[in-house]
C-alpha cells in the first residue's frame, strides 16, 4: 500500500514570536518517522510531508497527497495545535476518498471528545503495536475494529477498543524511518553555530508526576532501548545524514545513571564526534556522570526550574529541591555546558510577589546562565487542568478552546488575581527582565538568531512604553541606558 504521513504549519499561530517557534519548529517529526519505519518493514510505500519544515501551506499539503495518491494517511496532533491538523484532514477528505488516521498526544488523553468526522480511524497510546496490526488487517482487508488501542465509528457510533499496551521492548522498535526527511531542513542552533541535528529517543516514560505534565502516551513506566542499538542508530544519522547535534528527547536524560553512562562510553568508544544534548532534573547529575557525558559530546543541558517559591514548588509535585539547580549549574559551568533553566509563570499559588521571587532568584543567580520563562498550562488530562475545572488552589479555567493552550503569548486560566492577560504582559517583562543580564546576550543569541535577539529587545521596549517596569528593576535598567 501507499501511505502519506503528514505534518501541518504550526508556526504561523504564534504571529509575531512565530520566529521563535519557528527556530523550535525545524524539529524532525519523530513519531511519523517511527510509524514510517514500521509501515516500510511490512513493506509499504510511504512518504512524510513535513509541512512544517518545508513552509507548505494546507492547499500545498493536499496537493503533494493527491499527487502521490495514497491508500492511507496519517496524521498527528498535540492539544494547542489539533485544530490545524483537523482542517487539513477536512480539506483533504474533499479531494481524496481513503481512510484518514490520527494519533498522538491529543486524541489520546480526550479520545471520543476529539474525534471529529474527518477522521476514520484513531490510536490512543503508543502505535508501535496497533498500527502494524492495522496496516496488514486493513491491506487484507479483514476486521480492524477489534485491534487494541484504536477507536472507529460504527453507525455513527464511537467505539472504542481500550488504551494500547505499552511497548516493553523497545529494542523491537525500528529506527525512525528518517530517510524519509530532508535532512538538510533540520538545523538548530547551539554555542557551535547552526548545528544539522537529528532527535532520538533512548528511554520512554517517566516515574515522576509533576502536575502540569502531559505524558500520557508513554506513562508512567519507563523502558529503556539497548545502547548498543542507540549507537547504531546515532551511527546511521551520521553517516547517512550528516547529522552533527543530536536532541535526547528522553523526559529525564539521566534517569537511568548506569544506562546513560554506558551510551556515553560507547559514543567515546566509537568516536562519533558529534554533540548532544537532553533536558534532566538538577537533583540527577553528578561530576563523574556530567564528566563522561561531556567527553561523549554534550553541549547543552535544560533543568525544568519552575519557580523559586517553596508553596508553589510544594504543590506542582517536582520534587527536586531548589538548592539542586545551584549546584547543578556550577557543576555544568565548570564543564562549560550551556544550561538552560526553564521556569513557569501561573503555576497554582502564583502571586506578583512570587513572580518576583523567582526573577529575583535568576537575576542574583549568577550560576545560572540561561533562563526561559513559559506560562503555566493546563493541558487536558493532567491534574493541573483538573484543578483549574474545580477552580481548586484560586485557579480558574477560563476556556477550553484548545487553540490557545499554548505556552507563550497565550494564557487560559486567572491565577488568584492574576488575569490571564496579566500572565502575558508580565511574560513579556519576565523575558526582558532575564535577557538584561549581558551574560545571558550570547547564549540567547547563538539560540534564537540576531532577529531573536530584537524580539527580546522588542519585548523590553513594549513594556518600557507601557510605562509600567514592575517586574524589570532601576538597576537593570540602567544596564540598557549603558548599552
Ligand atoms: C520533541 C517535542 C517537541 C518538539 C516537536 C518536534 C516535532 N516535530 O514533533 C517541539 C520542541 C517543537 C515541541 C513543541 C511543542 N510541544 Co512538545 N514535545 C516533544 C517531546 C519531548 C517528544 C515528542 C516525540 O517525538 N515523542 C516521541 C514520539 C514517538 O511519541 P508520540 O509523538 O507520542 O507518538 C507515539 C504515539 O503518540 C503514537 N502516535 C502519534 N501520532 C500518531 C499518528 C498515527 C497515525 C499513529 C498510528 C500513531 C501515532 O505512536 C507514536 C509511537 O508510539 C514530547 C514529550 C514526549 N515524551 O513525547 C513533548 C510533548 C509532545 N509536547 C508537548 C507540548 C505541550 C508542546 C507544545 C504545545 C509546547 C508549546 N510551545 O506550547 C508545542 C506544540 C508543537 C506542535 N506542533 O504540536 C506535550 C503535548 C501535550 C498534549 N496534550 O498535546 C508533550 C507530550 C510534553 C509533555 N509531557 O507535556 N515539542
Ligand atoms: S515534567 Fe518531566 S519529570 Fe515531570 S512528569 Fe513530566 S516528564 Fe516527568
Amino acid at each position: 500500500m501507499k501511505i502519506a504521513l503528514l505534518y501541518p504549519l504550526w508556526t504561523e499561530e504564534y504571529g509575531k514570536i512565530s520566529h521563535f517557534a519557528k527556530k523550535a519548529g525545524k524539529w524532525p517529526p519523530l513519531n511519523l518517522a517511527y510509524l514510517a519505519a514500521i509501515a516500510e518493514k511490512q513493506g509499504h510505500e510511504v512518504i512524510i510531508i513535513d509541512g512544517e519544515a518545508e513552509g507548505l501551506s494546507i492547499e500545498e499539503i493536499v496537493k503533494q497527497t493527491k499527487e502521490f495518491n495514497p491508500d492511507i494517511i496519517g496524521c498527528t496532533g498535540t492539544t494547542p495545535f489539533y485544530h490545524i491538523v483537523v482542517e487539513m484532514a477536512n480539506a483533504l477528505k474533499k479531494e481524496l476518498n481513503v481512510p484518514i488516521v490520527i494519533g498522538g498526544p491529543h486524541i489520546t488523553v480526550l479520545k471520543g471528545e476529539v474525534f471529529e468526522d474527518c477522521f476514520d480511524y484513531a490510536f490512543i497510546g503508543e502505535g508501535d503495536n496497533s498500527w502494524p496490526e492495522f496496516l496488514e488487517k486493513y491491506e487484507k482487508k479483514e476486521d480492524v475494529t477489534k485491534i487494541r488501542g484504536m477507536m472507529h465509528r460504527d453507525n455513527g457510533e464511537i467505539k472504542f477498543t481500550g488504551q494500547a499496551f505499552p511497548i516493553h521492548d523497545m529494542d523491537s522498535v525500528p529506527s525512525p524511518a528518517r530517510h524519509l526527511l530532508k535532512a538538510d531542513k533540520y538545523n538548530l542552533g547551539t554555542s557551535k553555530g547552526m548545528q544539522k541535528f537529528t532527535t532520538i529517543m533512548t528511554v520512554r516514560g517517566c516515574p515522576f508526576k509533576c502536575i502540569f505534565c502531559s505524558t500520557k502516551v508513554f506513562g508512567n513506566d519507563t523502558r529503556m532501548k539497548n545502547p548498543e542499538l542507540v549507537i547504531e542508530e546515532m551511527k546511521e544519522c551520521i553517516e547517512k545524514q550528516g547529522v552533527e547535534h543530536f536532541m535526547f528527547l528522553d523526559d529525564t536524560l539521566t534517569m537511568n545513571r548506569e544506562h546513560m553512562m554506558k551510551i556515553c562510553e560507547l559514543m567515546i568508544k566509537e568516536n562519533l564526534g558529534v554533540t548532544f544534548e537532553g533536558s534532566t532534573r538538577a537533583n540527577l547529575i553528578d561530576e563523574e556522570l556530567i564528566k563522561i557525558m561531556v567527553d561523549a559530546g554534550l553541549i547543552r543541558l535544560s533543568f525544568g526550574l519552575e519557580s523559586v517559591d517553596e508553596t508553589i514548588r510544594t504543590t506542582m509535585k517536582k520534587m527536586v529541591p531548589l538548592e539542586s539547580y545551584i549546584t547543578a549549574n556550577k557543576l555544568t559551568n565548570k564543564y562549560d555546558i550551556e544550561t538552560l533553566n526553564s521556569c513557569m509563570i501561573g503555576l497554582p499559588g502564583e502571586t506578583r510577589e512570587t513572580v518576583k521571587k523567582t526573577l529575583k532568584f535568576l537575576r542574583e543567580s549568577k550560576d545560572i546562565k540561561q533562563a526561559n520563562i513559559s506560562i503555566a498550562v493546563p493541558y487536558p488530562g493532567t491534574e493541573l487542568f483538573e484543578m483549574a475545572k474545580k477552580g481548586e488552589n484560586g485557579l480558574k479555567l477560563e476556556t477550553e478552546d484548545f487553540s490557545n493552550y499554548r505556552r507563550y503569548n497565550a494564557a487560559v486560566m486567572t491565577v488568584g488575581d492574576l488575569s490571564p492577560e496579566d500572565l502575558v504582559e508580565i511574560q513579556n517583562e519576565a523575558f526582558a527582565s532575564i535577557y538584561l543580564a549581558p551574560w545571558r546576550w550570547k547564549p540567547m543569541i547563538n539560540k534564537s538568531g540576531k532577529v531573536g535577539a530584537l524580539l527580546t529587545f522588542n519585548r523590553l521596549v513594549k513594556a518600557l512604553k507601557k510605562g509600567d517596569t514592575e517586574f524589570i528593576t532601576n538597576s537593570q535598567l540602567g544596564v540598557v541606558e549603558k548599552n
